[in-house]
């Protein structure tokens, strides 16, 4: 039986720390706010959304809730991150994402002023996560570092295999774990014989979003698998992209659908709008950097504290 990773716990400590600072931040009379944007009644966007609202309540955040109708237009959108811009109560923006049909995700991001963009997907941040110097973690990439160090596991050197390249997930997971020199293969739909692939894998993160599609004979004996799926089975039971019963056995350490990744990408978005937060009040000057050739692990440990 594998050591199954708690997610939830994981996420439960990043958020108590983070809880501690915004407590000394307020006994200086600093505030910190999230705006959380979501437009239409998608319902897993609505639980979504609930999620990050209660971890602000948790960490001691003030979080601004815009529930914009399904009909609302770019020019009204645009308005309203305009104004989150100037507002100076609002650390960091955040728009729920996907967007209905008729708005452009891309737009809409790009008018996000940087310095406020806590998901990180401002081209600016993208760039940014390139070159190792982290204003923002991207969330999900980020929560996965945090439980794969909660296991103890050196990255250096190790077989890192991504299923999934989408900008949100698999492209900046796979510079995340380059970055701690890992060995990194980005694995696609057009990938050739994917169980040889993943079966070499000493750390195997997936994030595909079909549900159970990775079962045992993909696992290396031993390996850190990582699920980032949050599909429905048959049943329309929750669930991941790993068969987790079956590969429950043959990893060393094996994330659960829900309480794996899930929490762990809202810690982290706490984590980005405390620094977000920091920058816009002149508590912290530069983005840190990551210099994985002559820093290595202790590196990603700054990185991930920010100190
Ligand atoms: C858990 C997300 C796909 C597309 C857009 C906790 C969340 C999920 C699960 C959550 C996700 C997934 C979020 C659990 C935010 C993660 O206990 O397992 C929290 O709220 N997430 C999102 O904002 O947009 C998504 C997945």
């Amino acid at each position: 039986m594998a050591n199954i990773i708690d997610g939830k716990a994981v996420s439960a400590q990043v958020k108590e720390d983070i809880r501690l600072e915004t407590e000394k931040l307020k006994e200086q009379g600093i505030e910190i706010g999230l705006a959380v944007v979501i437009v239409g009644n998608d319902p897993a966007s609505q639980v979504y959304v609930r999620n990050k609202e209660k971890a602000c309540e948790t960490v001691g955040f003030n979080s601004y809730k815009y529930a914009l109708p399904e009909e609302t237009t770019e020019e009204e959108l645009l308005a309203l991150v305009d104004k989150l811009n100037k507002d100076d109560k609002v650390d960091g923006i955040l728009v729920q994402l996907p967007l209905p049909k008729h708005l452009d995700d891309k737009v809409i991001i790009n008018n996000i002023l940087p310095e406020k963009d806590v998901d990180a997907f401002h081209p600016v941040n993208v760039g940014k996560i390139m070159i190792g110097e982290y204003s923002f973690l991207p969330c999900t990439p980020a929560g996965v570092m945090e439980l794969i160090k909660s296991t103890g596991t050196e990255i250096a050197g190790k077989n890192c295999v991504v299923i999934g390249r989408s900008n949100i997930v698999g492209k900046p997971q796979a510079m995340l774990l380059l970055h701690q020199n890992g060995t990194v293969t980005i694995c696609h739909s057009k990938t050739k014989d994917l169980k040889k692939v993943c079966s070499e894998a000493d750390i195997l993160v997936v994030a595909v979003g079909k549900p159970k599609i990775i079962d045992a004979d993909y696992i290396k004996e031993g390996a850190v698998v990582i699920d980032v799926g949050m599909d429905r089975d048959e049943n329309g039971k929750l669930c991941g992209d790993v068969d987790f019963e079956s590969c429950k056995e043959k990893a060393g350490f094996i994330t659960p659908v829900p309480g794996g990744v899930g929490p762990m990408t809202i810690a982290m978005l706490m984590k980005n709008t405390l620094t977000a937060a920091k920058m816009h009040k002149g508590l912290l000057a530069e983005a840190p950097k990551d210099e994985p050739d002559t820093k290595e692990r202790t590196a990603w440990n700054k990185v991930m504290l920010h100190t």
